[in-house]
């Protein structure tokens, strides 16, 4: 059943962000009441504005520490709109019916991080704020709860298209999101209080949580433990979903094997889709889009180099879901956010877990991140052929792509460039199938080409096929008790062949 707002309890440490809402507010009619810094701020814009002392007939008290925790502020929000009871007890206490409240509180976490003394820290600890968010989200089925600056922008979008009414869908999103915060907060508290005590492992690895739009797929639910804030500043587009998330996560890691050359790679499904290294981040960009631009379509992009005006440009004329780079020129922002819907993402450099975990079965298995790549110096030739210098190096990109990409695993480049790829086979051999395939049908020519392999070979039908195909060196951990074959098979064709020793299984 939609409720029209009609009253609303506003009470912001930081205003910003906040005057389109109040002209709204105002538009629509609604009875805005409000505490100290908060109601000077409103009729500064000129808008009307009830205190809540003026509805309490109580001051704000005790240094204000207690402003808003009065029966006929709680009284408004938490009364039920459908029980006779409460209805008459409110009309006896003349309680108003607050049906939107919107909260932001005392920014407990910054002050800690400022270095500010124990005393400043506590007084930091938000009271009043926490429970009318508490209140308000416990009432859902009546009151609209906005408890962060966050949800400004889709409240405001409410508030116009629906004139004021909300569904009770959305009322019990804003509430979710909401007990999100007061989790967070107290959490952080937590935190504070216990930050000189040794934890044990447990208690570190009670992180922020962040509740996701859904899991997977949308009868799903998912949250994500963790601080995106720290490691993404946002610069346009919705919340990053589940499936964002798991691509992002491929992509940061992929990226960070290039650290030489400007290098972008497009992701679909985790799997790199393109992938080039160039002088100009504008060539890397074409060249791998040009891998395959079919599948590039609302794919994950991630750059390791600032992004221009010229390559903005280009990327935005594909439709992607996520865009990740270091920095982006001032005119590139412009020409990026312009599309609402696009999430484009600053990376910063934070530390990343060393460790991996994942629910398995009726527990968690955890693995160290495979963080080796081999290049030409672990690659030990075993073939007649000898791969020439550029070979080598192309050896090395494919490598790096061969690791982050699902098994079975078949990766061919020429040129620091991805040429194609199988991925996520069931066998080897129809791994390099898809790949000799896809290349064809993007118009690459293998000729001179290398090709990575994450496991080894057992039997000589691929290095066999991708001879054939054109390709002149390859590359596989070995350790298969008939690597012999492949190596006559390579030695037959004149191909060279390296091996080094370590596998990237990727399951
Ligand atoms: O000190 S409090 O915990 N006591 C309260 O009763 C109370 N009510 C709202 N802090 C309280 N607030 C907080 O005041 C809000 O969470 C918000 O952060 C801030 C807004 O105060 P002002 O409108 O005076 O700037």
């Amino acid at each position: 059943q939609p409720v029209t707002i009609k009253n609303a309890l506003i009470s912001v440490y930081y205003k910003d962000n906040l005057e389109p809402i109040i002209q709204e507010l105002n538009r629509l009619g609604v009875n805005i009441y409000s505490t100290g810094g908060t109601e000077t701020f409103i009729r500064s814009l000129g808008v009307d504005v009830i205190a809540v002392e003026d509805l309490t007939s109580y001051p704000s008290i005790l240094g204000g520490r207690v402003k808003t925790l009065h029966p006929k502020i709680f009284g408004g929000i938490l009364n039920r709109r459908s029980s006779e009871g409460d209805q008459q007890q409110i009309a006896e206490y003349e309680i108003p019916e607050i049906d939107l409240v919107i909260v932001d509180l005392y920014p407990f976490e910054e002050t800690v991080e400022s270095g500010a003394g124990h005393d400043d820290v506590i007084e930091k600890i938000d009271i009043g704020g926490i429970s009318l968010i508490r209140a308000a989200a416990k009432n859902f089925k009546d009151v609209v709860i906005v408890a962060s600056k966050d949800d400004y922008v889709e409240l405001d979008g409410l508030l116009k298209t629906q004139n004021g009414a909300t569904t009770i869908d959305q009322r019990k999103r804003f509430a979710q999101k909401a007990f999100n915060i007061t989790s967070n907060y107290d959490t952080a508290i937590f935190q504070y209080f216990n930050r000189d005590e040794p934890m044990p492992v447990f208690k570190q690895s009670i992180l922020k949580s962040q509740v996701l739009r859904y899991g997977e797929n949308p009868h799903q639910k998912g949250v994500f433990y963790g601080n995106l804030d720290a490691m993404f500043t946002k610069l346009n587009g919705k919340e990053l979903s589940y499936n964002n998330l798991v691509d992002v996560d491929a992509a940061v890691a992929l990226i960070d094997e290039f650290t030489n050359e400007p290098t972008i790679a497009i992701l679909k499904h985790t799997n790199a889709c393109g992938i080039a290294s160039r002088q100009f981040i504008k060539e890397a960009w074409l060249d791998a889009l040009a891998c395959d631009p079919i599948s590039a379509f609302g794919g994950v992009i991630i750059a390791n180099d600032e992004i221009d005006a010229a390559t903005a440009t280009e990327i935005d004329k594909l439709f992607y879901e996520v865009l990740i780079a270091p920095a982006y020129t001032d005119e590139a922002v412009q020409i990026l956010t312009a599309k609402k819907n696009r999430i484009v993402l600053i990376r910063q450099q934070v530390e990343l877990p060393a460790k991996q975990f994942k629910t398995l079965l009726n527990g968690v298995i955890e693995q160290d991140k495979d963080n080796t790549v081999e290049g030409p110096d672990q690659m030990n030739v075993v073939t007649n052929a000898k791969p020439t210098s550029q070979e080598l190096k192309d050896l090395f990109f494919a490598n790096k792509v061969v690791k982050h990409t699902k098994s079975n695993t078949i990766i061919f480049a020429k040129n620091n460039q991805l040429m194609s790829s199988g991925v996520g086979q069931t066998s080897r051999v129809d791994a390099l199938k898809q790949a000799v395939i896809k290349a064809h049908s993007f118009g690459f020519d293998l000729k001179g080409a290398v090709m990575a392999s994450d496991a080894f070979f057992p039997f000589p039908d691929c290095v066999e096929l991708a001879a054939e195909a054109g390709i002149t060196a390859v590359l596989q951990p070995g350790g298969s008790i008939k690597d012999q074959d492949s190596i006559d098979m390579c030695n037959q064709k004149n191909i060279a062949m390296v091996t080094t020793g370590v596998r990237h299984f990727k399951h």
